[in-house]
C-alpha cells in the first residue's frame, strides 16, 4: 500500500476514534471543573441554504449527582453560536428566544430538538453542505466545556 494511502487511512481512523471519544467520554479531569458527568448523544445540525443559520440538536445526559447548566457554545465553524428556544405565540406565530441557562438535573436528560431548544449556528466561516460535520464546544455554568461533532443534515430534516 502506498504510504500516502496508508497515512490517509490512519487519519480517517483517528478521526473516527476522536468522534467516538467525543461522543462517549464523560467530562473528567482538568476540563471538568466541578461539573458532574455529562454525555451527549443524537447530535446533528440542520443545514439551510443561502447562508441561513443552521440549528444544532443533541441530547444531554447528566450522570452526576449535581445539577449542571448548559449556558452556550462556541464553534470553529461559525462566527456566533447562541442557545435558543423555539416557541409558539398565543397568536400561533413561531418565534425563538435566547436562553441564558438550560439546567439538567442529576440523572436527567434534556433534549435540544426541533420546535424546542437548539443551538443557533450563525455566520458560517466557510462553505457548508449537508454531509459535512461541524464542531461545537458546549459551555457549562461551572466553566466546563465539551466538544461535540454535529453532522449536517439537509433542510427539512426534522429528527
Ligand atoms: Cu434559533
Amino acid at each position: 500500500m502506498p504510504l500516502a494511502t496508508l497515512l490517509s487511512r490512519l487519519k480517517f481512523l483517528s478521526a473516527i476514534a476522536a468522534l467516538l471519544v467525543t461522543a462517549l467520554t464523560p467530562l473528567q479531569g482538568a476540563d471538568a471543573g466541578t461539573a458532574p458527568t455529562v454525555t451527549v448523544t443524537q447530535a446533528w445540525a440542520r443545514w439551510l441554504p443561502n447562508n441561513l443559520p443552521a440549528a444544532g440538536y443533541l441530547v444531554l445526559h447528566n450522570a452526576g449527582t449535581e445539577a449542571v447548566a448548559l449556558t452556550g457554545a462556541t464553534s470553529p465553524d461559525f462566527g456566533r453560536v447562541m442557545l435558543h428556544e423555539s416557541y409558539t405565540t398565543a397568536g400561533g406565530a413561531n418565534r425563538m428566544r435566547h436562553v441564558d441557562q438550560l439546567p439538567i438535573a442529576p440523572g436527567a436528560e434534556v433534549a435540544l430538538r426541533p420546535g424546542s431548544y437548539h443551538l443557533m449556528l450563525m455566520r458560517a466561516k466557510h462553505a457548508l453542505k449537508p454531509g459535512d460535520t461541524v464542531t461545537v464546544t458546549l459551555q457549562f455554568a461551572d466553566g466546563a466545556t465539551l466538544p461535540v461533532e454535529l453532522p449536517l443534515k439537509p433542510a427539512g430534516t426534522t429528527e
